[in-house]
């Protein structure tokens, strides 16, 4: 199976020159067998960074996660996608975890940071506003879309894979964050074989978050009422 690690960044240098020396090399140990990065416009060398090492860097003519999604479908020759942000979020020693649960056959393979043995950005706060709405958000979509397999614990996470015949099959068009919560709730409903493996979640190492809380919240309810009218 050809797995391709997608790299998903928007203005992102300061992380990035952190994190990619992080990361294996395509390969056997690896678990993926190339590299792409996706650039959402950015102006402060993020692309250039790439670009200078020989790492290709497709663009997207419009701004949005979701868009960087249709661009690897699309554009990207591959059995398989694994999406990541290098920022510091995601662990690049969960990496190698994704293809086995691949090749076994599942559609779709998350890092959940709300399982047993995992651990969300917010776990050592008193109030973890964010992993509640998550949760929140996470029950929903399992209650209402659910029809096989076992309560998935974490479907809003972006760091995951999934197979370009479950992508083709999703029909996902969702342009923003919510494109992660889309693809659940839209593999739910097909019955597509899910699988997860605990991951811990680490804080950016540099920048700003471009997710703002209240916005980003409410697109993801626009997004859970849009599967349901459509369900
Ligand atoms: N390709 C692409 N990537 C994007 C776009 N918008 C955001 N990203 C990337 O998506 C990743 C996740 O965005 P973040 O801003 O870190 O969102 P978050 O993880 O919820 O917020 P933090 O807790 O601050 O990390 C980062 O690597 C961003 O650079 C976009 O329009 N296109
Ligand atoms: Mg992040």
């Amino acid at each position: 199976m050809h797995i391709t690690l997608c790299i998903l960044t928007r203005n992102e240098r300061p992380c990035v020159e952190i994190v990619f020396p992080q990361l294996p090399k395509p390969g056997p140990e690896s678990g993926f067998d190339a590299i792409v990065v996706i650039d959402g416009g950015s102006t402060d060398g993020t692309k250039e960074y790439f670009e200078e090492r020989g790492i290709p860097v497709l663009g997207q003519s419009r701004r949005g996660r979701g868009h960087a999604f249709q661009i690897a479908f699309d554009e990207v020759d591959s059995d398989a996608y694994i999406f990541f942000s290098p920022d510091g979020n995601e662990d690049p020693k969960d990496l190698p975890k994704f293809r086995p649960l691949l090749e076994q056959g599942f559609d779709l393979v998350i890092a959940s940071r709300m399982m047993a043995g995992a651990k969300n950005e917010e776990d050592d706060q008193f109030l973890k506003l964010r992993k509640w709405a998550n949760n929140a958000f996470n029950i929903g979509a399992n209650l209402c879309f659910r029809r096989k397999g076992t309560f998935v614990t974490d479907s809003i996470n972006g760091y995951r894979a999934i197979t370009r015949e479950a992508a083709r099959t999703l029909a996902l068009d969702a342009p923003d964050y919510t494109i992660e919560y889309q693809m659940t709730m839209r593999a739910f409903k097909h019955k597509l074989s899910i699988a997860e493996f605990p991951t811990i979640e680490y804080p950016r190492v540099a920048g700003d978050t471009q997710a703002q809380s209240i916005p980003t919240g409410v697109r993801f309810i626009k997004a859970f009422w849009h599967e349901l009218r459509g369900a």
